[in-house]
Protein backbone atom coordinates (compact mmCIF):
# COMPACT_ATOMS: atom_id res chain seq x y z
CA UNK A 1 0.00 0.00 0.00
CA UNK A 2 3.14 2.22 -0.03
CA UNK A 3 2.19 5.37 -1.45
CA UNK A 4 -1.33 5.13 -1.85
CA UNK A 5 -3.49 7.54 0.37
CA UNK A 6 -6.53 6.08 0.55
CA UNK A 7 -8.81 3.55 -1.50
CA UNK A 8 -11.91 4.24 -1.00
CA UNK A 9 -14.17 7.77 0.81
CA UNK A 10 -16.95 7.04 2.72
CA UNK A 11 -19.56 9.36 3.99
CA UNK A 12 -21.02 8.67 7.19
CA UNK A 13 -24.02 10.39 9.38
CA UNK A 14 -23.79 10.20 13.08
CA UNK A 15 -27.30 10.47 14.49
CA UNK A 16 -29.52 10.28 17.52
CA UNK A 17 -30.67 12.24 20.69
CA UNK A 18 -29.30 14.90 21.60
CA UNK A 19 -26.91 14.19 24.35
CA UNK A 20 -26.42 10.31 23.74
CA UNK A 21 -22.46 11.43 22.51
CA UNK A 22 -22.59 11.55 19.12
CA UNK A 23 -20.01 14.20 18.99
CA UNK A 24 -18.10 12.33 21.68
CA UNK A 25 -17.63 9.25 19.84
CA UNK A 26 -16.45 11.25 17.06
CA UNK A 27 -13.66 13.12 18.68
CA UNK A 28 -12.62 9.43 20.46
CA UNK A 29 -12.51 8.71 16.83
CA UNK A 30 -10.53 11.28 15.32
CA UNK A 31 -8.55 12.80 18.10
CA UNK A 32 -8.70 9.84 20.73
CA UNK A 33 -9.48 11.83 23.92
CA UNK A 34 -13.12 12.60 25.92
CA UNK A 35 -14.09 15.90 26.51
CA UNK A 36 -16.47 16.03 29.88
CA UNK A 37 -18.02 18.98 28.96
CA UNK A 38 -18.50 19.44 25.14
CA UNK A 39 -20.82 21.73 23.45
CA UNK A 40 -23.75 20.88 22.02
CA UNK A 41 -23.65 20.58 18.19
CA UNK A 42 -25.43 23.26 16.30
CA UNK A 43 -26.46 21.96 13.16
CA UNK A 44 -23.78 19.79 12.49
CA UNK A 45 -19.51 19.34 12.66
CA UNK A 46 -17.61 17.63 10.68
CA UNK A 47 -14.60 14.72 11.28
CA UNK A 48 -12.46 12.57 8.82
CA UNK A 49 -10.21 9.75 10.00
CA UNK A 50 -8.23 7.36 7.91
CA UNK A 51 -8.50 3.71 8.57
CA UNK A 52 -6.90 0.66 7.41
CA UNK A 53 -9.06 -2.60 6.99
CA UNK A 54 -6.14 -4.91 6.94
CA UNK A 55 -7.67 -8.53 5.38
CA UNK A 56 -8.90 -6.29 2.40
CA UNK A 57 -5.64 -4.47 2.46
CA UNK A 58 -7.92 -1.07 1.92
CA UNK A 59 -7.21 2.55 3.63
CA UNK A 60 -10.26 4.06 3.90
CA UNK A 61 -10.93 7.99 4.50
CA UNK A 62 -14.33 8.04 6.60
CA UNK A 63 -15.83 11.20 6.21
CA UNK A 64 -18.44 11.86 9.17
CA UNK A 65 -21.02 14.19 9.67
CA UNK A 66 -22.22 14.58 13.44
CA UNK A 67 -25.62 15.96 13.74
CA UNK A 68 -26.96 17.85 16.15
CA UNK A 69 -29.63 15.89 18.23
CA UNK A 70 -31.67 18.89 19.00
CA UNK A 71 -34.97 19.19 17.65
CA UNK A 72 -34.72 22.45 16.25
CA UNK A 73 -31.92 21.67 14.45
CA UNK A 74 -34.10 18.41 12.52
CA UNK A 75 -34.77 19.80 9.44
CA UNK A 76 -30.69 20.90 8.67
CA UNK A 77 -29.65 18.01 10.27
CA UNK A 78 -31.98 16.09 7.67
CA UNK A 79 -30.52 17.49 4.12
CA UNK A 80 -27.22 15.95 5.54
CA UNK A 81 -28.54 12.32 5.05
CA UNK A 82 -28.17 11.93 1.39
CA UNK A 83 -25.81 10.04 -0.32
CA UNK A 84 -24.49 9.02 3.15
CA UNK A 85 -23.08 5.13 2.80
CA UNK A 86 -22.82 4.37 6.47
CA UNK A 87 -24.78 5.56 9.44
CA UNK A 88 -24.25 5.75 13.22
CA UNK A 89 -27.54 5.73 14.98
CA UNK A 90 -26.46 5.86 18.59
CA UNK A 91 -28.43 5.95 21.44
CA UNK A 92 -27.54 6.00 25.49
CA UNK A 93 -28.23 2.55 27.67
CA UNK A 94 -28.93 4.74 30.69
CA UNK A 95 -31.41 6.31 29.17
CA UNK A 96 -34.81 4.35 27.81
CA UNK A 97 -36.06 7.27 26.42
CA UNK A 98 -32.78 7.80 23.56
CA UNK A 99 -33.49 4.08 22.96
CA UNK A 100 -37.28 4.63 22.20
CA UNK A 101 -35.89 7.31 19.87
CA UNK A 102 -33.86 5.76 18.00
CA UNK A 103 -37.04 4.41 15.60
CA UNK A 104 -38.17 8.12 14.82
CA UNK A 105 -34.13 8.58 13.88
CA UNK A 106 -34.14 5.71 12.21
CA UNK A 107 -37.12 6.81 10.03
CA UNK A 108 -35.69 9.97 9.27
CA UNK A 109 -32.84 8.03 8.35
CA UNK A 110 -34.47 5.80 5.67
CA UNK A 111 -36.53 8.53 4.23
CA UNK A 112 -33.77 10.87 3.44
CA UNK A 113 -30.62 8.31 2.83
CA UNK A 114 -29.46 6.24 0.20
CA UNK A 115 -31.67 2.58 0.42
CA UNK A 116 -28.67 0.95 0.73
CA UNK A 117 -27.05 2.91 3.61
CA UNK A 118 -25.33 0.73 5.94
CA UNK A 119 -26.65 1.45 9.27
CA UNK A 120 -24.81 0.53 13.17
CA UNK A 121 -26.81 0.71 16.21
CA UNK A 122 -24.49 2.02 18.74
CA UNK A 123 -25.77 1.65 22.53
CA UNK A 124 -23.18 3.72 23.79
CA UNK A 125 -21.98 5.34 27.53
CA UNK A 126 -21.33 1.49 29.06
CA UNK A 127 -18.61 2.82 31.34
CA UNK A 128 -21.50 4.76 33.13
CA UNK A 129 -22.65 1.08 34.27
CA UNK A 130 -19.96 -0.66 33.92
CA UNK A 131 -20.12 -3.53 36.87
CA UNK A 132 -16.62 -4.85 36.89
CA UNK A 133 -14.04 -2.81 38.36
CA UNK A 134 -11.52 -3.35 35.36
CA UNK A 135 -14.45 -1.90 32.73
CA UNK A 136 -14.77 0.35 35.51
CA UNK A 137 -10.67 1.75 36.20
CA UNK A 138 -10.81 1.61 32.26
CA UNK A 139 -13.19 4.38 32.10
CA UNK A 140 -11.58 6.34 34.79
CA UNK A 141 -13.39 5.65 37.53
CA UNK A 142 -16.16 8.43 37.77
CA UNK A 143 -20.17 8.13 38.07
CA UNK A 144 -22.60 4.92 37.88
CA UNK A 145 -25.87 4.72 36.28
CA UNK A 146 -28.27 2.21 36.10
CA UNK A 147 -28.58 0.83 32.71
CA UNK A 148 -32.39 1.29 30.82
CA UNK A 149 -31.38 -0.77 27.83
CA UNK A 150 -30.12 -4.60 28.07
CA UNK A 151 -27.79 -5.75 25.52
CA UNK A 152 -30.08 -8.26 24.66
CA UNK A 153 -32.83 -5.30 23.83
CA UNK A 154 -30.57 -3.36 21.84
CA UNK A 155 -29.17 -6.18 19.67
CA UNK A 156 -32.72 -8.24 19.23
CA UNK A 157 -34.08 -4.56 17.71
CA UNK A 158 -31.20 -3.91 15.89
CA UNK A 159 -31.73 -7.34 13.87
CA UNK A 160 -35.51 -7.04 13.62
CA UNK A 161 -34.58 -4.10 11.71
CA UNK A 162 -31.77 -4.86 9.79
CA UNK A 163 -29.03 -3.07 11.62
CA UNK A 164 -25.68 -3.77 12.97
CA UNK A 165 -25.18 -3.33 16.81
CA UNK A 166 -22.41 -2.90 19.11
CA UNK A 167 -21.90 -1.29 22.84
CA UNK A 168 -19.79 1.17 23.03
CA UNK A 169 -18.24 3.81 25.51
CA UNK A 170 -16.83 7.20 24.07
CA UNK A 171 -15.09 7.64 27.91
CA UNK A 172 -13.14 4.66 27.89
CA UNK A 173 -13.20 4.18 23.73
CA UNK A 174 -14.34 0.71 24.04
CA UNK A 175 -15.65 -0.10 20.81
CA UNK A 176 -15.59 2.80 19.12
CA UNK A 177 -12.91 2.41 15.96
CA UNK A 178 -14.61 -1.24 16.03
CA UNK A 179 -18.18 0.63 15.58
CA UNK A 180 -17.04 2.31 12.69
CA UNK A 181 -14.68 -0.63 11.45
CA UNK A 182 -18.03 -2.80 11.59
CA UNK A 183 -19.81 -0.38 9.17
CA UNK A 184 -17.08 0.25 6.71
CA UNK A 185 -16.12 -3.48 6.19
CA UNK A 186 -20.03 -3.87 5.65
CA UNK A 187 -20.02 -1.51 3.28
CA UNK A 188 -17.09 -2.83 1.03
CA UNK A 189 -18.96 -5.80 0.74
CA UNK A 190 -21.69 -3.71 -1.15
CA UNK A 191 -19.24 -2.56 -3.08
CA UNK A 192 -17.86 -5.78 -3.58
CA UNK A 193 -21.61 -6.98 -4.74
CA UNK A 194 -21.98 -3.51 -7.11
CA UNK A 195 -24.85 -2.78 -4.60
CA UNK A 196 -22.92 1.21 -4.12
CA UNK A 197 -21.43 2.20 -7.56
CA UNK A 198 -18.97 5.01 -7.79
CA UNK A 199 -21.05 6.95 -10.25
CA UNK A 200 -24.31 6.48 -8.79
CA UNK A 201 -23.45 6.91 -4.81
CA UNK A 202 -22.00 10.07 -4.00
CA UNK A 203 -21.19 8.57 -0.25
CA UNK A 204 -18.34 6.26 -2.15
CA UNK A 205 -16.19 7.21 -4.12
CA UNK A 206 -13.03 4.92 -5.31
CA UNK A 207 -9.95 7.19 -5.12
CA UNK A 208 -6.79 6.72 -7.68
CA UNK A 209 -3.54 6.10 -5.39
CA UNK A 210 -1.76 9.46 -4.63
CA UNK A 211 1.65 10.14 -2.97
CA UNK A 212 0.71 13.51 -2.23
CA UNK A 213 -1.42 12.82 0.74
CA UNK A 214 -0.02 11.74 3.85
CA UNK A 215 -1.06 7.81 5.73
CA UNK A 216 -1.98 9.24 8.93
CA UNK A 217 -4.27 12.70 8.04
CA UNK A 218 -6.95 12.82 10.48
CA UNK A 219 -8.95 16.17 10.49
CA UNK A 220 -11.52 17.77 12.15
CA UNK A 221 -13.25 21.27 11.46
CA UNK A 222 -16.92 22.22 12.23
CA UNK A 223 -19.34 24.46 10.46
CA UNK A 224 -23.17 25.52 10.24
N1 LIG B 1 -19.72 8.62 30.86
C1 LIG B 1 -19.84 8.92 29.57
N2 LIG B 1 -20.23 10.13 29.19
C2 LIG B 1 -20.32 10.38 27.86
C3 LIG B 1 -20.01 9.42 26.88
N3 LIG B 1 -20.18 9.97 25.66
C4 LIG B 1 -20.59 11.24 25.89
N4 LIG B 1 -20.66 11.49 27.21
C5 LIG B 1 -21.08 12.74 27.84
O1 LIG B 1 -22.43 13.01 27.43
C6 LIG B 1 -22.62 14.41 27.25
C7 LIG B 1 -23.13 14.69 25.83
O2 LIG B 1 -22.12 14.33 24.92
P1 LIG B 1 -22.09 14.87 23.39
O3 LIG B 1 -21.01 14.12 22.69
O4 LIG B 1 -22.03 16.34 23.36
O5 LIG B 1 -23.53 14.40 22.91
P2 LIG B 1 -24.20 14.66 21.47
O6 LIG B 1 -24.98 13.43 21.16
O7 LIG B 1 -23.18 15.07 20.49
O8 LIG B 1 -25.21 15.85 21.80
P3 LIG B 1 -25.80 16.95 20.73
O9 LIG B 1 -24.66 17.54 19.98
O10 LIG B 1 -26.49 17.97 21.62
O11 LIG B 1 -26.80 16.25 19.87
C8 LIG B 1 -21.27 15.08 27.57
O12 LIG B 1 -21.28 15.50 28.91
C9 LIG B 1 -20.27 13.95 27.37
O13 LIG B 1 -19.10 14.13 28.15
C10 LIG B 1 -19.59 8.12 27.31
O14 LIG B 1 -19.29 7.20 26.55
N5 LIG B 1 -19.53 7.93 28.67
MG1 LIG C 1 -22.96 16.78 19.37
Amino acid sequence: MAGVAWHYVLKFIITGDAAVGKSSLLVRLTDQRFLANPDPTLGVEFGSKLITIPEENKVVKLQCWDTAGTESFRSITRSYYRGAAGCLLVYDVTSRQSFINVRSWLQDVREHADPHLTCILVGNKIDLCADDAGAAAAAGGGPRRKREVSTDEGELWAKEEGLLFVEASAKSGENVEEAFECATRNILEKVRRGVFDDDRSPGVKLSKPSSGVALNEDIRGSCC
